[in-house]
Order: structure tokens, then C-alpha cells, then sequence
């Protein structure tokens, strides 16, 4: 017997009639387009209170691994501050390791300055702080009390309250730099793209969308409008120079390493690489991008310990069921402050661990046998495998 679709989908739900569907897919509309509207007013928002700062000073904070993403979206704010008067400064902390990176502050022959405690930082002439493409507000320094969080604008899954003027979370964004330029396209001063500034800022934004949505593959709407708005500004040859995409001989290195140690359970497979310069700490999140192309595998991660002194890993998935920023956080916790060791977004995360005292450890390859077997094992017991089976580090062949 033949059964119609339309029979076989009413023995299994009860009928809400086509009344109900319409009024579902009417609230479900009118839910979306006012979260839609909520964010149009976020720019104008935001010009208020830089138009309450005119003649302020601001101190634009990169927060972590300087990459594509936040160092446009701090290209974008300076902008937008300076055109509301404000006084600038770009600083960021952890040294700028990947190597595209470092070409695209060169290429850009951008001003930023790395924050170094001996350098002469006038903490105190900043009357504001700004943060971008980060999950929480904490900073490595101690800014002076009168110094208030201004602007935070971040796209990655929002952690408790953040307490600034300004406060932008859009986790449906895949990149921050999108909704900067969202910001930029409803500027009351015209951002035009005829200028050598505007036209590096335009590059920049593009080139962080690029980025952080992997080449467009987890784009989402605000990332091609925004896309689009730049497109007209963009200085071609510019964005090919900066996301040229090369591999760099240590990034090959490391992989080598993290094949040969890697640990299939299931489909996830894990790799520890045993110890990493700081400079080519970026090397393990290109490694974890590389492995997760293996056949059969939904789940990677990479880890090391960085500069002697942080077991910093990175995790990548293709999986529908897998949230990394949830998964990370089950596996490792927090500090007793507070502070998660991991966290993510869609389809990527990382975590740090400081070695503390362990890291005056003289038997480096002892040092390293307890570390895999302690990560290895909290990986396994969150996936539910058997720990018994696993295989020792060997420091040597981890070295890079
Ligand atoms: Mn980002």
C-alpha cells in the first residue's frame, strides 16, 4: 500500500491545523526581525556615546594572539573614534606569532604598539579602554580606576555580564570585523574608502571576514553584507599580498610531529607535540585545521607546551553535535578566580594552561610524560574511551 506523505506526517504529530503554522511562522518572523532591529540601532548607539567622548582618550586593547580579526576591528574603532575627536592608541600584549600576521602589520605598515611594562605607557592619560573579538573584558595589565571599558564587540558565545558603556555580542556573526563595518557603513561621517587610511582599513576588515570565517565556508548574513559594503574600498593587490596563503617550513615541522603522534579514538584524534617556540605557537592551530581533513575524523585537537612555560592546544571540529566552546569548558574548568582555561565558537577552540611552578621542572622530558598523560586522560574520559591504552610522549621527536 502506497501511503501519502501527508498521511504518514499525520500519524505522527497531531494536527495544528494551517491556522497554527501561520501563527508560528508569524512570531518566529516578528522574533528575528526585532532581534534584527535591535542590532541596527547598535550603531547608532555607539556614535552617541563616542559623540559624549568627543576630546576623550582611548586605549583600543588587543587581547590575546593579535590575528586578522581583531587587529582590523581595532583599525575600525581608532576611525571611528577619531572621527568623533578621540585620542587613540592601539596596544596589544602576546607577541604576533603567525607569520601572515606579522606581513599584514607590515604590508599595512600599521602603528600598533606591543605593551611591554619597561616601555613608558602613560596608563593614566587614558580616560577610556576598548575591547574587541574577545570573551570576557579581563586585561594581562591593570589599567588606573578612572580608565572605564567603553566599547566591547565580540562575536564568539557571550560569558556572564560585561560591564561597559558599550556592549555589541553577536554570536550570529562570524567575524567582529563584519560588525565593524556594519558600524562604519551607518557613520554619519561617510567612510568613502579615498584615502590611503580608509582603503587599509577597508583591506584589513575584509581580510579579517576572510579569516575568521575560513574563507567564507561559515559566513553568515551580516559577514557578505558586510563584505559587500567593503568590496568597493578593497585594494586588491593589497588583500592578495596579506592572504596569500603559505605554509610556513615550522608549520610543516609540527605537523610532521603531530602525525606521527596522533591518538585515533573514534572520530576524534588527538595529537600532543611535546614542547613549541612561542613564536611558532600559532603552527598548532594550522595543524589541527590540516588533521581534521582526514577521513573519518569529526574532532581534532593539537596541543604543546609553548615558551616553556603554557600547555596551550587548539581544537577544531566538523561535528553537528560538538560545541567547543562547551566541550573545552567541561574538560578543563576554571581558575579559582573564575577564569575558564578553554573556550570556543562554531566549529574551533582553544585553551591555555600556565605551568606555574611546574615549568622550573629540570626533567623536561619527565615534565612532558605527565602532562600528555593528564590532558590524554581528560579527553578520554569526557568522550567515554578507555585510558589504559595510552601511549607515553616522547619529548625528542615532540621537540620542534
Ligand atoms: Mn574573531
Amino acid at each position: 500500500m502506497v501511503v501519502s506523505n501527508n498521511q504518514t506526517k499525520k500519524d505522527k504529530e497531531p494536527d495544528l491545523g494551517a491556522d497554527a503554522a501561520t501563527i508560528q511562522s508569524d512570531s518566529s518572523s516578528r522574533k528575528s526581525k526585532a532581534k534584527g532591529q535591535a542590532f541596527s540601532q547598535k550603531a547608532e548607539e555607539l556614535f552617541k556615546i563616542l559623540d559624549e567622548c568627543r576630546g576623550k582618550s582611548l586605549l583600543i586593547c588587543i587581547k590575546g594572539y593579535p590575528d586578522p580579526d581583531n587587529i582590523a576591528s581595532a583599525l575600525a574603532l581608532e576611525w571611528l573614534a577619531q572621527t568623533h575627536e578621540m585620542k587613540t592608541k592601539i596596544i596589544y600584549f602576546d607577541s604576533i606569532s603567525h607569520h601572515e600576521n606579522r606581513a599584514l602589520v607590515k604590508k599595512l605598515d600599521l602603528e600598533l604598539e606591543q605593551y611591554n611594562s619597561a616601555n613608558d605607557h602613560d596608563l593614566d592619560a587614558y580616560d577610556y579602554f576598548a575591547i574587541n573579538d574577545s570573551q570576557n573584558a579581563e586585561l594581562p595589565i591593570q589599567l588606573p580606576s578612572h580608565c572605564k571599558l567603553l566599547t566591547f564587540v565580540d562575536h564568539h558565545k557571550a560569558l556572564g555580564t560585561i560591564d561597559g558603556m558599550f556592549v555589541d555580542i553577536r554570536e550570529t556573526a562570524g567575524s567582529t570585523s563584519a560588525i565593524f563595518t556594519e558600524y562604519l557603513e551607518k557613520s554619519s561621517v561617510e567612510f568613502r574608502g579615498d584615502s590611503d587610511l580608509e582603503t587599509k582599513i577597508a583591506t584589513a576588515l575584509m581580510h579579517g571576514i576572510r579569516s575568521d570565517t575560513d574563507d567564507f565556508v561559515n559566513a553568515t548574513a551580516i559577514d557578505y553584507k558586510s563584505s559587500q559594503f567593503l568590496s568597493k574600498f578593497v585594494d586588491k593587490d593589497l588583500l592578495a599580498l596579506i592572504s596569500r596563503q603559505a605554509i610556513s617550513a615550522k608549520t610543516m615541522d609540527l605537523t610532521q610531529v603531530a602525525l606521527q603522534h596522533k591518538d585515533i579514538r573514534e572520530t576524534y584524534l588527538f595529537s600532543g607535540v611535546g614542547y613549541v617556540r612561542d613564536e611558532d605557537r600559532d603552527g598548532i592551530g594550522q595543524c589541527a585545521d590540516y588533521l581534521l581533513h582526514r577521513e573519518g575524523i569529526e574532532t581534532v585537537v593539537v596541543y604543546g607546551v609553548v615558551g616553556n612555560s603554557v600547555i596551550d592546544g587548539s581544537l577544531r571540529t566538523k561535528s553537528h553535535t560538538l560545541d567547543p566552546d562547551k566541550w573545552l569548558k567541561d574538560v578543563f574548568g576554571k581558575t579559582e578566580e573564575g577564569k575558564w582555561f578553554g573556550g570556543g565558537r562554531k566549529d574551533k577552540g582553544g585553551f591555555q594552561i600556565p605551568l606555574g611552578v611546574f615549568s622550573k621542572c629540570s626533567d623536561r622530558e619527565l615534565l612532558w610524560i605527565l602532562i600528555k598523560k593528564t590532558i590524554d586522560e581528560l579527553f578520554y574520559d569526557k568522550i567515554g574511551v578507555d585510558s589504559q591504552s595510552s601511549r607515553d610522549g616522547d619529548l625528542n621527536s615532540g621537540k620542534v
